[in-house]
């Protein structure tokens, strides 16, 4: 069997997503997720353009040496647009072993682990009462975990909230956006909407909490100890993670778990947070982690150091992506949580999947390979439209962390 033709898919059913899909000389396809939110076109044309001409003729079965061809051919090696452009590679070549197997991919990672894949569901509102009526929301329907974001008073455009609770897309606007940040009111704010959490829906609910970046260290630790009382599951992304060691104040004043991940691409980027136990959980995801083969490297050396997986599984990772995440999840010894907000009937339909939700758990399809497909057609419908993250800034102009 040998890869006969490669394609590129750009839509933008809602928002934009990148897709690989691979065609082999026996007509089995796959397909893999390569969106990096805000840079969608970077990765399509180094997939178009530097990928696609060295995959075709090339023996699909060889995954790992499919995978070091890309990574070291590169010579240029990390970063979030390579290491998105051989996850979406690596993920297809997993849908086609499996299909060719006839057995779903999970089977092939070593089978099941557990009987389903605990998620997290996002709750977020401007006000308590709002917040709590969207937790209860989410109780209702089964969530076991619950992630609690909130605005800040005073502050306009807080990360994570938007007027309606049910989707949120931080790429609005083809330029980007302008948000205002101030520590010190939100340090004052979060802890009391924790508080108010916890006492309503009691301390077996699993609580988590995005600072999404934005602090520095000593911040962290006393955000951290400030919300000891509530235990929460993780505090995620206190710090930009580019300084590992940063963590090692973190983790010297507080015990409350801590989550990063999400915007890592290798092992090289969380290698010291893992062997000096400075966080609990390893967030990073299937797309933006170089795939199934490099995020099971992450996370079986993560499995050494007491570090259990929670992968990032925001709407801006494509169902594709979730499919896969949820192969990885079930098989893996040291999981976590995995992220869950439900995509829109739109992108449902562009991606249909086997993949379901049920009492609190995702459940990946038992159909051969990943379970999950892009309709071409449909997908053809929704062009590109140009989105960009927003950027930060304090109340006195200057630029901070989104
Ligand atoms: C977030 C994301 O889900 C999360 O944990 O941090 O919403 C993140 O902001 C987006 O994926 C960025 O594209
Ligand atoms: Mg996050």
């Amino acid at each position: 069997m040998r890869i006969a033709a490669a394609r590129v898919i750009v839509t933008c059913p809602g928002r934009n997503f990148v897709t690989l899909k691979i065609v082999t000389d026996e007509g089995v396809t796959g397909v893999g997720d390569a969106t990096l939110n805000g840079r969608e076109q970077a990765v399509a044309a180094y997939l178009a353009e530097h990928v696609v001409p060295v995959l075709l003729g090339r023996d699909p079965a060889r995954i790992e040496d499919t995978w070091q061809a890309l990574y070291k051919g590169a010579y240029w090696r990390r970063g979030p647009v390579t290491m998105s452009a051989i996850a979406a590679v690596d993920t297809a070549l997993w849908d086609i072993k499996g299909k060719v197997a006839g057995l779903p991919v999970y089977q092939l990672l070593g089978g099941r682990c557990r009987e389903g894949v605990t998620v997290y569901g996002h709750a977020a509102a401007e006000t308590l009462d709002d917040l709590l009526t969207d937790v209860a929301r989410l109780t209702d329907a089964g969530y076991r975990a619950v992630r609690v974001q909130t605005a800040v008073p005073g502050l306009r455009g807080t990360y994570g909230v938007s007027a309606d609770p049910r989707t949120y897309e931080p790429a609005g606007s083809a330029l980007p956006a302008e948000a205002v940040w101030s520590t010190p009111r939100y340090l004052a704010h979060v802890p009391g909407v924790l508080a108010r959490v916890r006492a309503e829906f009691g301390p077996e609910l699993r609580l988590l909490h995005d600072a999404h970046h934005r602090l520095t260290p000593i911040e962290a630790a006393a955000l951290g100890r400030d919300l000891e009382p509530y235990r929460l599951t993780w505090l995620e992304d206190p710090v930009p993670a580019e300084l590992q060691e940063g963590y090692r104040l973190i983790r010297g004043h507080t015990t409350t778990p801590l989550a990063v991940g999400e915007v890592f691409n290798s092992i090289w980027d969380c290698r010291r947070l893992i062997t000096e136990q400075l966080i609990d959980y390893i967030r990073t995801s299937v797309v933006h982690a170089g795939g199934i083969s490099h995020l099971r490297r992450i996370f079986d050396l993560a499995s050494l150091y007491h570090v259990r997986s929670g992968s990032h599984g925001a709407t801006d990772l494509s169902p594709v992506c979730l499919a896969a995440a949820l192969h990885v999840d079930l098989s893996i010894p040291n999981f976590g949580l995995q992220e869950y907000m439900p995509h829109t009937a739109e992108t449902d339909a562009v991606f249909p999947h086997g993949y379901r939700f049920a009492d609190g758990y995702l459940h990946p399809s038992e159909e051969p390979g990943l379970g999950v497909d892009i309709d071409e057609e449909l997908a053809a419908r929704y062009p590109y439209r140009p989105a960009s993250l927003p950027l930060n800034r304090l109340e006195d102009g200057t630029l901070h962390s989104w």
